[in-house]
């Protein structure tokens, strides 16, 4: 839509969505009058099914329109992280960069020029840390992070024992199903695909039993589980290897499908039978360790292994933990041991969940060039032996560590200057005053957002972008699909804001990089679609698909993961070395480590409840991902009406402690304090306590953060497979 047609004073119905991690991908009507967003509806189609917004979408207006939306390019004129700002033009602020990253460049060599990122923005096209990646690269190169702070653990788990991550069906397919469990899973809040809870809801009006198995009694087992079975966190695994002992015991499991398509299951079972270690792993064993009653185990192993097809749906954030791959990778054993996998109704499980469609237009950006600084280096694809060992990145939770360690503390480079792009690293990765205190030694920072976050506070130079209201995008679908998304512009940039392409443009030009951007963002999003074997073929008439915002892909059938190497494992091999789904990896064997066994095991690990710091900090805590926002973004009224931001705490554990429901208290650890309302409830189990992340990060001048950011607790570690453990935390309460 062109600014002209904007102004005339009708209003105009622009289709398109938002770029948010959110876990959905919906489809919205933005009504546009006189080149202001004055309402946001959601899809009005009837058929195959309404991919219905969230609240936060719903919201969307108050975001773009927020009073501290960024607009002018920023020059810190106050302490690091103080928040004193003064406006300069575009053209002082990018020479400034521009004369920074020479003279580190000069000084220090181009390691020391370090780029980070966030799922701030999922648009294929001006997806900011690619463009920028691009620049730095012509630039000579620069360092950056490897793994992703969302799914690592999974994305391992799933590459050992299958050789891809394309694990899910699509989501009408749970119509099929006889028994769903939710493990570790809130899709009502986390969303998990747009039409995930519809499905699941179709599912249970039909009959199907659902179970959630959380230490919370979260609102996807209010609203949809039959049984809820709560248990301690970081135990998971241990009540898995448990159900694989009942039914081997008794004789429940799938032997045929098991000879037919995996290796390794005679070694898990050495394990678990107690014949590798003299341990054997029954319910009893469980029980102890994850305060799960034996016989309830003993009961869901039954129902699980009889009840065909089940899909058992194990998410993420059980994987967000120091032993997190284990967990899916003893998902995935029982998916195999009950012959679930590549078949209607049931689920091959790890964790991710998505389909291998609708999937096409990542957050891809502008097409890169190497880093020279990475040159001759492993790539980050590579085997999984490769995931663990990137000598020349950092791990995504180790960056502030790596700032202020550098090369003397084994990480590749000492950092000098750094880039952050669609990411609120401070706020959302673990040890948050361990990061203000690497951003506070940095020698140069720069930051380019929509919103003066934490993060934002320390940059010397802070860059305004633009929203995704105020440029044309593709999207894809958070994993259910199966469709894809235009996002088009509805408004003109708020105030000088600029897209991070633009400005990755402006700055290739300051430094002469004259073939930088070959093409207009027309030309760009056009050839994503045509050249793209699926979409090309999918999408037959562009205009039309950016007219409608969406192109739904028609299915004769639900997606099944798998189906081909389960109906036809001669011409369909599993991806992995052996073709064969594989319960014994012997890549992982080759890594030699305990910490990453070959076949799935439950290993205790620091900060649970073996650990003697538990004297000191008798509470585990989660910090699961909110209702009413974005991580870190989508501050918005309306949606902070909908739920304060509060800890929850079950009596047995407020009661001791003087704390009653609404009560200020403190949280804490050697970590960090945090301030916090109470909200007493029996939706959580005793010993644990839950914060949601992305609160933004206030401390005082004792140092105890009044906004509630729970990355002051959490720690800065991650797990052999690469899971950031951000749900292994010990913790203290008491009354503030
Ligand atoms: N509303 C909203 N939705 C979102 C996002 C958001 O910010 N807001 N972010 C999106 C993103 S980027 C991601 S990666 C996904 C993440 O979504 P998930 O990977 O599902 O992660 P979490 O939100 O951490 O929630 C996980 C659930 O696991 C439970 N849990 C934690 N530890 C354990 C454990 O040890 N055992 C068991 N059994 N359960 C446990 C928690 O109580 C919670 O109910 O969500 C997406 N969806
Ligand atoms: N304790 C704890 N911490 C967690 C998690 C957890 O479960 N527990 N979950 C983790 C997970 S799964 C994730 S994915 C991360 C998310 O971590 P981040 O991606 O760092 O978090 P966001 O709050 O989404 O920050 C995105 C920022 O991008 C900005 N932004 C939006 N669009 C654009 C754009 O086009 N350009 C630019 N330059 N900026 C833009 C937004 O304003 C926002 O400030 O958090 C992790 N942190
Ligand atoms: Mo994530």
């Amino acid at each position: 839509m062109s600014s002209e047609e904007m102004t005339s004073g009708e209003t105009k119905i622009v289709r398109t969505t938002t770029a948010f991690d959110c876990g959905g991908r919906c489809p919205l009507r933005l009504h546009v009058k006189d080149g202001r967003i004055i309402r946001v509806e959601g899809d009005d189609a009837q058929e195959p099914e309404q991919l219905r917004a969230c609240l936060r979408c719903r919201a969307y207006r108050q975001e773009v329109y927020h009073p501290d939306r960024l607009k002018y390019p920023l020059k810190r004129i106050g302490a690091k992280g103080e928040g004193k700002f003064e406006r300069i033009s575009w053209d002082e602020a990018l020479e400034t960069i521009v004369g920074e990253l020479k003279r580190v460049k000069d000084t220090y060599g181009n390691p020391s020029i370090f780029l980070m990122g966030g799922g701030g923005y999922l648009g294929a096209l001006h997806s900011g840390i690619r463009a920028a990646a691009k620049l730095l690269s012509m630039f000579g190169g620069y360092t950056t992070s490897y793994g992703n702070v969302s799914s690592e653990g999974s994305v391992w788990a799933v590459m050992a024992q299958y050789g891809s991550v394309m694990v899910g069906h699509s989501r009408e397919d749970f119509l099929n199903s006889k028994l769903i469990i939710m493990w570790g899973w809130d899709p009502a809040r986390m969303i998990s695909g747009t039409n995930t809870t519809y499905h699941l809801i179709r599912a249970k009006e039909a009959g199907v039993r659902i179970i959630s198995i959380d230490p919370r009694y979260h609102d996807s087992a209010a609203i949809m589980a039959d049984q809820w079975i709560p248990i301690r966190p970081g135990t998971d695994t241990a009540m898995m290897v448990s159900m694989a002992y009942v039914m081997i015991k008794e004789g429940l499991h799938d032997q045929e499908f098991l000879d037919k398509y995996t290796v390794g299951f005679d070694k898990f079972r050495d394990y678990v039978l107690g014949i590798e270690d003299g341990v054997e792993k029954t319910p009893a064993w469980a029980e102890a360790i994850t305060g799960v009653p034996a016989s309830t185990i003993e009961q869901l192993a039954r129902e699980y292994a009889t009840t065909k097809p089940a899909a058992l749906m194990d998410c993420q954030g059980p994987a967000r933990s120091a032993m997190g791959e284990q967990y899916n990778r003893c998902a995935m054993t029982l998916t195999a041991m009950t012959g679930n996998i590549g078949r209607h109704g049931g689920n091959a499980a790890g964790g991710l969940m998505g389909i291998p469609i609708g999937h096409m237009f990542r957050s891809s950006g502008i097409p890169g060039i190497r880093n020279p600084v990475e040159a001759g280096g492993p790539s980050v694809r590579g085997t999984l032996d490769l995931r663990l060992r990137l000598v020349q990145r950092v791990h995504i939770n180790k960056i502030f560590d790596a700032i202020l360690e550098g090369k003397a503390g084994g990480y590749p480079a000492d950092i000098k200057l750094a880039w952050c792009i669609a990411g609120n690293p401070l706020n959302q990765l673990g040890n948050s005053n361990k990061a203000a205190r690497a951003l506070e030694g940095l020698e140069f920072f720069i930051v380019s957002e929509l919103f003066m976050n934490p993060t934002a506070r320390f940059a010397d130079i802070v860059l305004p972008v633009t929203s995704a209201a105020e440029r044309n995008d593709l999207t894809r679908p958070w994993p259910s699909g199966p469709y894809y998304t235009f996002v088009n512009k509805a408004i003109e940039p708020l105030g000088e804001c600029k897209s991070d392409l633009e400005i990755a443009c402006e700055l290739a030009e300051k430094l002469g990089f004259s073939d930088f951007n070959p093409l207009s963002e027309e030309e760009w999003l056009k050839a994503f679609v045509e050249q793209n074997p699926e979409t090309g073929e999918q999408i037959k008439d562009y205009d039309k698909f950016r007219r409608e915002g969406i192109h739904r892909v028609k299915l004769a059938e639900p997606i099944v993961a798998f189906k081909e190497e389960i109906e036809s494992p001669e011409n369909h091999p599993f991806a992995t070395p052996s073709g064969k789904i594989e319960i014994f990896s012997q890549r992982a064997a080759d890594i030699d480590n305990p910490l990453c066994p070959p076949i799935p095991k439950y290993v205790s690990t620091w900060e649970d409840r073996n650990d003697p710091l538990i004297e000191k900090y008798p509470l585990q805590l989660l910090s699961p991902h909110p209702k009413n926002r974005v991580h870190s973004h989508l501050n918005v009224a309306w949606l902070r009406e909908i739920e304060p931001h509060r800890a929850w705490i079950n009596p047995v554990d407020a009661e001791p402690r003087g704390i009653k429901d609404g009560d200020e208290i403190y949280v804490f650890n050697d970590r960090g304090k945090l301030a916090i309302t109470a909200w007493v409830t029996e939706r959580i189990i005793p010993g644990v306590i839950c914060i949601f992340e992305g609160a933004w990060y206030n401390p005082d001048k004792e140092g105890i953060d009044r906004g509630g950011c729970v990355n002051v607790l959490t720690n800065d570690a991650y797990s052999e497979g690469g899971a950031s453990a951000l749900n292994t935390v010990l913790v203290q309460v008491s009354k503030a």
